[in-house]
């Protein structure tokens, strides 16, 4: 149907979950159309684009990107590789009052943001611990049905 989801992942953070980020965006294709599919893109590292978006500036990325998180209907973020840019959709995305999904896989040295962990609430912001990607395709089934 006409549901447009923005896909959160780490670019410039590190590209070390790159390859989760592309079977949680291939799983939530399944219920809809998902605007930023090149987060999961094997042609994006942390250094630049190889192919798709090349030549595009920081300023048009950034605009492209906000533009598209008007108009999405949900967002889930993975979260586990700490970066800034997906902070800021996230901040972004509440000011916005969209519904809001984020993963994070914990390992006993790595907390997620309070800032993350602790805007969770009943209403629109969930965030779901996860350990591996068929959990996350579990969590993002279940959000999906309380849409
Ligand atoms: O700070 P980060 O780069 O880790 O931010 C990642 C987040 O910002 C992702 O969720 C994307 O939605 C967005 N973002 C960052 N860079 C890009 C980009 N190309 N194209 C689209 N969205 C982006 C930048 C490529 C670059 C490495 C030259």
């Amino acid at each position: 149907d006409g549901l447009c989801i923005y896909f959160c992942g780490s670019i410039r953070g590190g590209r070390g979950d790159a390859d989760i980020y592309q079977q949680l965006i291939t799983h939530l294709q399944s219920f809809g159309k998902v605007l930023t599919e090149h987060v999961g893109s094997k042609e994006v590292n942390e250094k630049g684009v190889i192919k798709e978006d090349a030549g595009m500036s920081d300023k048009e990325i950034h605009d492209r990107d906000i533009m598209w998180l008007e108009m999405s209907n949900v967002v889930v973020a993975e979260v586990t590789t700490t970066s800034l840019g997906v902070g800021y959709e996230l901040g972004r995305a509440v000011a916005m009052k969209k519904k809001i999904l984020c993963l994070f896989r914990p390992t006993p040295d790595k907390r997620l943001s309070a800032m993350i962990e602790g805007a969770k609430n009943c209403d629109n912001f969930e965030v779901v611990h996860y350990s591996d990607v068929y959990e996350g395709f579990t969590a993002i089934s279940t959000f999906m049905k309380t849409l």
